[in-house]
């Protein structure tokens, strides 16, 4: 064995143990395209036409395992590559792993919907690959005053680093990096296969009681553009602290209530889809949404009413919070008298007629309408502690956030969007606006900072909703400022003062400039 092929032998080990960690690493970040697999989907994006259609044509249902084995093939020869430079000099291997790694991340950016998370896997790869080469590169030299005839090959005694072929270290070596590849994906074929049965149990799931509903019509406004009354559930938006979303089998969730209670009850799936189901429409609000922004949607859910469940364990005097703990352990503090009134709190396991998806805290999670989702809306909900806010500070609460959390008074403008040109006339504007638990009693635009006008808006027959509303506007041509403001039930008017998001929610009016053209633009 020449030092050369040792460390062409040591770049593809490496390279396949950067491939086992980084597919276990996907597999634990529930990334559904590992890194090889992104790989593959690239040459497919950048096969010409004519050569797919020949693929297809010459190779049938075998073009995908082709495509797999050539992929594998290439990459094996980049490493054999790595490896072999890494021979020459260090820093040339770092490079060139480098440069497998950037196509990689090319590779995975390119994949829909690619976010940071998604390069993660690539990252562990690299890191393993750079420990193995280095690593296998150290464990093959012979110790200094060794004879290395004995216990290797030793190639002359050229420049650069020198594969010295200290046997047993490289043996030791490729058993460490053997083990490592293996256990990775095996792990990762379990991970991988839970996270299948689980979501193929979801798929599966017919909850007695849960049904569907369309937007009623009284909710709706008729305006195009204005933000559909009823978000579906792959556009609701999506926030929580986790890495690896949690994959729950409902056969083996709890929810333990405990703490300040006559009696700690533990429910099990079916316990909690035997009760009796609550429904409602309920608008769900993240306090980091901005003026204007996105991070609120408005579904029909599903579950059991959260007095019921605290009802059971029987709650005692002088608690005040319930201290709720999602399967991965982010928590949050509710107020007790928000999931005792008459508002439809609930631990709800069905969004818009389904099952929650695996995303929004399958198989159940917390719903509390009025207040913003990092004081309520737990995910995953496996935990609730009943206590008092002077014994426990949550997640959020421990960064600076606020111990309370009712959702602020707001307002957003859907249309026109900010940059739109218009025909100048009477304008259709219109949006959202909210005051959940309370209620939205009026809604008022003003155009170039001029008087308010009230505009109109659908009713939605609850108040725990965003509800739409529009206005027609007279608009002059030339460059325009449209405000928008609420008016709750209780007689609140939104304020124009603008606050960040930190502590307790955004406030101010949310403003949208556009242009009205002339007829002759
Ligand atoms: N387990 C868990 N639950 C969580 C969070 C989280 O980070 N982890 N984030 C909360 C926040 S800040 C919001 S706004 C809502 C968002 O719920 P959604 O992702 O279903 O829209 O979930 C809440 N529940
Ligand atoms: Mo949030």
């Amino acid at each position: 064995m020449t030092s050369s092929r040792s460390w062409v032998l040591a770049g593809v080990v490496a390279g396949t143990t950067g491939l086992a960690t980084s597919y276990l690493a996907a597999k634990v970040l529930t990334i559904r395209e590992t890194p090889l697999v992104a790989a593959a989907d690239l040459v497919v994006r950048l096969t010409p036409g004519p050569v797919a259609e020949w693929a297809i044509d010459t190779l049938g249902p075998a073009d995908k395992p082709v495509l797999m084995v050539s992929v594998v093939l290439v990459l094996l020869g980049s490493f054999a590559l790595a490896g072999w430079a890494w021979g020459l000099a260090w820093w040339r291997g770092v490079l060139a792993w480098l440069a497998v790694a950037g196509a990689g991340l090319l590779a995975v950016l390119l994949q829909r919907g690619a976010g940071m998370v998604e390069t993660l896997p690539l990252a562990v790869g690299l890191v393993t690959t750079l420990v193995v080469t280095a690593g296998l590169g150290r464990a093959g030299r012979v110790p200094d005053g060794a004879d290395p005839e004995k216990d290797g090959d030793l190639e002359g005694d050229g420049a650069g680093t020198r594969w010295r072929g200290g046997r047993r270290g490289l043996l030791l070596g490729l058993s460490v990096a053997a083990v490592v590849t293996v256990a990775s994906t095996a792990i990762g074929r379990i991970i991988g296969n839970r996270k299948r049965a689980v979501q193929e149990s979801r798929r599966l799931l017919r909850i007695p009681g849960v049904t569907d509903r369309d937007a009623p019509a009284r909710a709706r406004i008729g305006l195009e553009g204005v933000t559909s009354w009823r978000t579906p559930s792959e556009e609701f938006y999506r926030i929580d602290t986790t890495l690896a979303v949690p994959t729950i089998d409902p056969g083996q969730w709890r929810l333990r209530i405990h703490g300040m209670v006559d009696r700690e009850v533990v429910l099990t799936y079916d316990d909690l889809v035997t009760m009796e189901l609550t429904e409602a429409w309920v608008t769900l609000n993240c306090v980091s949404n901005p003026v204007g922004g996105g991070l609120v949607g408005n579904a029909w859910w599903s579950g059991v009413r959260t007095a019921t469940l605290l009802e059971l364990a029987g709650v005692q005097d002088g608690a005040d919070a319930v201290l709720q703990t999602s399967e991965d352990g982010w928590d949050c503090s509710t107020p007790l008298s928000a999931m005792t009134d008459e508002r439809d709190a609930m631990v709800a396991v069905a969004m818009n007629g389904e099952p929650l998806t695996i995303e929004h805290g399958f198989p159940a999670r917390t719903l509390v309408p009025g207040l913003y989702g990092y004081v309520s809306a737990c995910k995953w909900v496996v935990d609730w502690e009943v206590t008092r806010f002077d014994r426990v500070e949550a997640f959020w609460t421990q960064r600076g956030w606020a111990e309370q959390g009712p959702v602020k008074i707001a307002s957003r403008i859907d249309v026109p969007a900010a940059g739109d040109s218009v025909p100048a006339g009477q304008v259709r504007v219109g949006g959202v606006a909210w005051h959940q638990h309370v209620g939205i009693s009026a809604v008022e635009v003003a155009l170039d900072g001029g008087d308010w006008q009230e505009a109109e808006i659908a009713s939605p027959k609850t108040d725990e909703t965003w509800v739409q509303w529009a206005a027609t506007v007279p608009v002059p041509e030339g460059e325009h400022v449209l405000r928008v403001r609420a008016r709750g039930k209780d007689g609140a008017v939104q304020t124009g003062v603008r606050r960040d998001v930190v502590p307790d929610g955004a406030t101010g009016w949310h403003t949208v400039e556009f242009t009205a053209a002339g007829p002759d633009d």
